[in-house]
C-alpha cells in the first residue's frame, strides 16, 4: 500500500512538495493537508490532491489515523512543535529546514527523539541530494588530497521586504553550514562575519552582502559570501581548495548561446529550479524510509548542529570582526 502523507504549511515549498509526491515520485500520495491559511491548504487540494482531507490544526492532522508520515513545511517557527508531536505519535516526519529556530528547540527534538529510540525525522537539507554536490564530495574524498579551505558564494536576485540581517544565516547560509560539514566531514570550531560596503539595494534592517568565516576542527578554513539582492541570479558557487588541486562545483547545465557578439549561458533565477532534481530524490528518499517506519539523510542531530552554527553566525554579525567559538555537547548514540 502507498505510504499516505499528511502536510503541515501548504504555502511555496509545501505546494511543490505536494505536487511531487503525487505527481513525481512513487510509493507515496499525499491524503491531509493543513494549514493556518485554511483557503491555501483547500486550494493545494483543488489543484493537486483531491483525495485530501483538510485539517485545521496541525496537531489533528498527525493524529489522523489516515496518516502515515508528516511533511512540514510551515513556517520555521511551527516546525519544532509539529517535530515533536510527529514523534511523540511515532511517525516518521520530513521537515524543512530549519529544524528549529533556536538550538534549544533543536536540541529537544534531538533528546525527544533518541528517546524513542528510532530515527523518525529528515531535515530538508536537499543539498546533500544534488548531483553537483554528490559529484564534488567525490573529487574532495579521493582526488585533491586534503581540503585546506573552501570559497563559496550563495546569491539570491532578491529577498522580500520582511527578510533582516539575521535571516542571511538562519534562513540562506544555513544550506551551506549544512552542506560543508558533510562535503567535508567535519565540524565547525568558530565563526566570524564582515560586511563589506552595502549594496544600494539593501534596506536599513538587512546588511547586504555579508561574508562568513568559518574554521572547522580540521582547520579548513571557508569564506561564504552570502549576498540576497545580488540581482543578476539565483547562483551558489563553492570551490574547494585541496593541497593537490581544486575542485568546483559544476555550474547547472543550460545551453550556450553565441548571439549578438556576446557568448552567453543563461542563469537561474529561482531556488526551486536549481534544486529542482535535489527535491525529488531527497523526498524519494524519505518516502522509502518512512515506508519501513523510519527516516535517513540529515538527521535531527544535522539540524541541531545547524541551529548551533547558526546562532554563533548571528553572534558574530552583531560584534562584526569577532571570533564566537562553536562547541558541540556528545552526540547521542542513534546519531553515530
Ligand atoms: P511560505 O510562507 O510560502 O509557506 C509557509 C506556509 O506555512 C504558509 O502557507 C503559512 O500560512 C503556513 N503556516 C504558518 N504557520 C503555520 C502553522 N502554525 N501551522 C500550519 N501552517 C502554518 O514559506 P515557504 O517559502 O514555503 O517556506 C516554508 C519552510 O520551508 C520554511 O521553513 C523555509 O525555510 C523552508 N524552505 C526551504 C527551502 C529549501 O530550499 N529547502 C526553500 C524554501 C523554503
Ligand atoms: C530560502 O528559504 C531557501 O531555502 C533557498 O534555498 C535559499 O537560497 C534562500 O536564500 C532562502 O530564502
Amino acid at each position: 500500500m502507498s505510504l499516505r502523507i499528511g502536510v503541515i504549511g501548504t504555502g511555496a515549498i509545501g505546494r511543490d512538495h505536494a505536487r511531487r509526491i503525487n505527481q513525481v515520485l512513487t510509493g507515496a500520495g499525499i491524503t491531509a493537508l493543513s494549514d493556518v491559511d485554511l483557503d491555501g491548504a483547500k486550494a493545494v487540494k483543488a489543484d493537486i490532491a483531491p483525495d485530501a482531507e483538510v485539517f485545521a490544526k496541525g496537531e489533528d492532522l498527525i493524529g489522523s489515523d489516515k496518516v502515515d508520515a508528516v511533511l512540514v513545511t510551515s513556517w520555521g517557527a511551527t516546525h519544532e512543535q509539529y517535530v515533536l508531536a510527529a514523534i511523540a505519535a511515532g511517525k516518521p516526519c520530513f521537515c524543512e529546514k530549519p529544524l528549529a529556530t533556536t538550538a534549544e528547540g533543536a536540541k529537544r527534538i534531538v533528546d525527544a527523539e533518541a528517546a524513542h529510540g528510532k530515527r523518525l525525522v529528515q531535515v530538508g537539507f536537499m543539498r546533500r541530494y544534488d548531483a553537483g554536490y554528490r559529484m564534488l564530495k567525490q573529487v574532495v574524498d579521493s582526488e585533491i588530497g586534503q581540503p585546506l579551505m573552501v570559497h563559496a558564494a550563495h546569491r539570491n536576485p532578491s529577498v522580500p521586504d520582511q527578510y533582516v540581517t539575521p535571516m542571511a544565516i538562519h534562513d540562506t547560509l544555513i544550506h551551506e553550514i549544512d552542506v560543508f560539514r558533510w562535503l567535508l566531514d567535519d565540524d565547525y570550531v568558530s565563526a566570524q562575519v564582515v560586511f563589506p560596503r552595502a549594496s544600494s539595494h539593501t534596506h536599513a534592517r538587512l546588511k547586504d552582502p555579508q561574508v562568513v568565516l568559518l574554521e572547522t576542527a580540521k582547520g579548513i578554513r571557508i569564506d561564504v559570501e552570502v549576498f540576497v539582492n545580488c540581482r543578476y541570479g539565483y547562483d551558489i558557487q563553492c570551490q574547494v581548495v585541496g593541497e593537490e588541486g581544486l575542485a568546483y562545483l559544476p555550474e547547472p547545465t543550460s545551453i550556450m548561446m553565441r548571439k549578438d557578439a556576446r557568448l552567453q549561458n543563461p542563469i537561474l533565477t529561482d531556488w526551486k529550479d536549481r534544486f529542482v532534481a535535489s527535491y525529488d530524490v531527497e523526498l524519494q528518499d524519505f518516502i522509502s524510509a518512512a515506508a519501513r517506519g523510519t527516516a535517513s539523510g540529515p538527521t535531527s542531530w544535522d539540524g541541531y548542529v545547524a541551529a548551533l552554527s547558526s546562532d554563533a553566525c548571528v553572534t558574530a554579525q552583531e560584534a562584526p570582526g569577532t571570533i564566537v567559538p562553536i562547541s558541540l555537547p556528545a552526540r547521542p548514540a542513534l546519531y553515530n
